[in-house]
């Protein structure tokens, strides 16, 4: 048990009160957006009356009222929601309700998850292998290099006549997949993709963070630095002798509880796979069109990556994972391939505009789904709603936009319904292994459907199951280390429990509440929900991983970027050039509480639709992609806005036109 374990028992011990009062009031333990929505969850089987004081003072700033209650079935509790989204004032707080407790102290500010995205994004660097982590980059989990697998065999599940069983290849950098030392494709992809995407949708906000790694000092976007660590592992993987995609590289059995660079048994890459091969298509026809502009050379070489690949898999349509008897670590196993086949067909169509990929996809599916390395059809419905007014006629830009609406309708239908107010529990196998990974893929999903219909409720809905992971959960825990007033500090991490720092490396995601229980240990409750342990024993709740973290990096960087306006001045906005979109215009004018935003493009265009107040604040982004040249109309709604006027922007191509509206209530 580390140091801080026994100090924060001890202190729970002397404290037990209060502590246990703030159990009964859950909320994001971080904070929420001034204009936000803001909810907490109370344990009560009646409503309450509730109070906000400022965290300094203890003046009472809001008092508001909860719902009635309800019970969630997955912890067995009565509970009602409090709601204080209309107080706005930025500060510090505590909720608190008489005879019930008071919570933990909480942020009302702009830019509130800004440094959970950085960091949720800096975790992969603290997982690099075949690299030292400097004291400069890493601080205190600064270590020595861990696997160079620059002599990695090849097993005999994946022999072939060019590479006998036992060939040497080197198979460096890429990121451990988790508290374990190995690397397995399909989980990479997955992860890769969502942190490509995440840049694909908000490179402003992307490119403004620095991660403070080796590559800083570049050009180019710390992410895409990071993430080009673990594409160059990818690459690697596909034997240039017939496309073909190993399923992972591993030792044969996972190693014990030390730091990487000790972890010195022979590695493996073993049996191709038709799952791996077509993620792997995916990815690098993703990489192809992200890295385009940056590194022309490796998006060429990328694409041909993915072609090779899916042809590979065009001629081994079946080859599911076997474990070989003789290997031991995690198995990541799928029999139905058809997502798979799906998701690297919409990719390369995105990618290449050629329509025989666009025919291979079986846009007739209408069951979208949550993404998971298992299930990854999501991701194609995601891409393709992104570039959806960039493809080729084949493609109907309707139909795509139905199935993410449909998909996100039911996720906000549950958010509503929901004793908790969260999407997460639609459905009972919600609290799988990795748990909390599927809580923010649903709002990944959310924010697809935002981005397309700029409609607020699927922004609370994808906030929700922010919340959920940061503190509004059954457990009291904020689920991500270093975060929160109460975070997991023993994560099933390796190198975390193995160094000699007392705080585990910041920023990861645990797996969350499952009440599988396969690991044996100890849990303080069966209820689903509860069923989590913050101990190293719990390798099922408490492990980290690089496809948890990539959702948690991209919710919590887009809420922030949409939720946080950026202040631009009156004096940034320019009207002196030629636009090169026909008149934009509102109507009605004046409106309440809404208006029609209308223009015309007649050329393709990076398009941005922003509202500002007459103070700079920006208060809408509505447009926010690439669009084709045509007729658009883009509805605003300013329900949450005091009576005045305001600004809309409209940017493509480096050129601009300013427009006045009013909205009078
Ligand atoms: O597919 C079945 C489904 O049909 C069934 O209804 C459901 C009922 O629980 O189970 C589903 O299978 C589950 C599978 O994940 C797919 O979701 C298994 O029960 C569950 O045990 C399995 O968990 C996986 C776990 O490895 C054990 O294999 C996790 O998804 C996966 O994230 C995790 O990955 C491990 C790697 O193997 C090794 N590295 C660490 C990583 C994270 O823990
Ligand atoms: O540490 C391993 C973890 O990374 C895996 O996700 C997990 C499931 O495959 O297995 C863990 O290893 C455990 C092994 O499966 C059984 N013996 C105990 C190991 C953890 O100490």
């Amino acid at each position: 048990m580390k140091k801080r374990m026994i100090l924060c028992f001890i202190l729970s011990f002397i404290l037990w009160n209060p502590i246990h009062a703030q159990e009964n009031i859950r909320l994001n333990q971080i904070g929420f957006y001034p204009q936000g929505e803001k909810v907490a969850v109370i344990l009560s089987d009646e409503p309450v009356t509730f109070t906000l004081m400022a965290d300094e003072s203890g003046s009472v700033v809001y008092t508001g009222e909860s719902n009635t209650a309800d019970i969630w079935p997955y912890s067995a509790e009565n509970v009602v929601l409090g709601n204080f989204s209309e107080f706005s004032e930025p500060g510090i707080y505590r909720l608190s309700v008489d005879g019930i407790g008071e919570s933990h102290p909480f942020r009302i500010a702009e830019k509130v998850h800004g440094e959970l995205a950085a960091s949720a994004m800096k975790y992969y660097y603290f997982n690099r292998e075949s690299m030292e982590l400097e004291e400069e980059y890493a601080g205190p989990w600064a270590r020595p290099m861990g696997h160079p697998d620059d002599e990695v065999r090849i097993h005999e599940s994946a022999a072939t006549e060019e590479r006998p069983e036992g060939t040497i290849i080197s198979s460096q950098k890429g990121w451990y997949d988790a508290g374990d030392f190995n690397k397995y494709i399909v989980n990479s992809g997955i992860s890769t993709y969502t942190l490509m995407t995440a840049y694909e949708h908000f490179p402003d906000y992307f490119d403004a963070i620095d991660l403070n790694i080796p590559e800083s000092e570049n050009n180019t976007t710390d992410l895409l630095d990071e993430v080009r660590w673990n594409l160059d592992w990818m690459a690697t993987m596909q034997d240039p002798n017939d496309g073909g995609v190993y399923h992972k590289l591993t030792t044969k059995n996972f190693s014990g509880m030390v730091m990487p660079h000790e972890a010195t048994a022979f590695r493996y890459v073993v049996m191709k796979s038709t799952a791996a091969t077509l993620n792997f298509t995916a990815v690098m026809a993703v990489a192809s069109r992200v890295y385009e502009k940056i590194d022309p050379g490796f998006a060429a070489q990328a694409l041909e990556h993915a072609e090779d690949a899916w042809q590979w898999a065009q001629d081994n349509p079946d080859v599911t994972y076997q474990q070989p008897g003789d290997i031991n670590t995690g198995e990541y196993g799928d029999s139905n391939l058809s997502d798979e086949f799906d998701w690297a067909a919409a990719e390369l169509y995105i990618t290449t505009g050629n329509d025989l990929y666009w025919e291979e996809f079986n846009q007739d599916e209408s069951y979208v789904g949550i993404p998971g390395w298992q299930g990854v059809r999501p991701l194609a419905w995601i891409s393709l709603a992104h570039h959806k007014d960039n493809l080729t006629s084949a493609a109907d830009p309707a139909l795509i936009e139905g199935r993410i609406l449909y998909q996100a309708e039911q996720f906000i239908d549950e958010v509503a319904e929901s004793a908790y107010g969260v999407s997460m529990g639609q459905e009972s196998w919600h609290f799988i292994w990795g748990s909390n990974s599927l809580a923010l893929n649903q709002s990944v999903l959310m924010l697809q459907a935002y981005k397309l219909t700029m409609n607020e409720s699927y922004l609370d809905g994808a906030q929700s199951n922010l919340d959920y992971v940061l503190g509004r959960n059954a457990t009291g825990y904020s689920f991500v280390t270093g975060f929160g007033s109460k975070p997991p500090i023993d994560p099933h991490h390796r190198q975390s429990a193995a160094d000699n720092v007392d705080d585990p490396v910041p920023g990861m995601m645990i797996g969350g509440p499952h009440d599988g229980q396969q690991d044996g240990c100890s849990y303080p409750s069966d209820q689903p929900a509860k069923s989590y342990l913050d101990d190293w024993c719990s390798y099922s709740t408490n492990e980290v991983t690089i496809n948890w973290n990539a959702p948690l990096m991209y919710v919590a960087g887009a809420l922030d970027y949409i939720r946080s306006g950026i202040v631009e001045t009156s004096s940034e906005l320019k009207t002196d050039q030629p636009a090169v979109f026909e008149l934009a215009q509102n109507y009605p004018n004046p409106f309440n509480p809404m208006t029609v935003i209308e223009y015309q493009l007649p050329v393709q265009g990076d398009v941005h639709l922003k509202v500002f107040d007459i103070t700079g604040r920006r208060v809408a982004l509505l447009v926010d992609r690439t669009q084709a040249a045509g007729s658009y109309q883009t509805e605003f709604y300013a329900s949450n806005l005091a009576s005045g006027s305001y600004i809309y922007k409209l940017t493509a191509n480096q050129q601009e036109q300013v427009r006045m509206m009013s909205l009078i209530k």
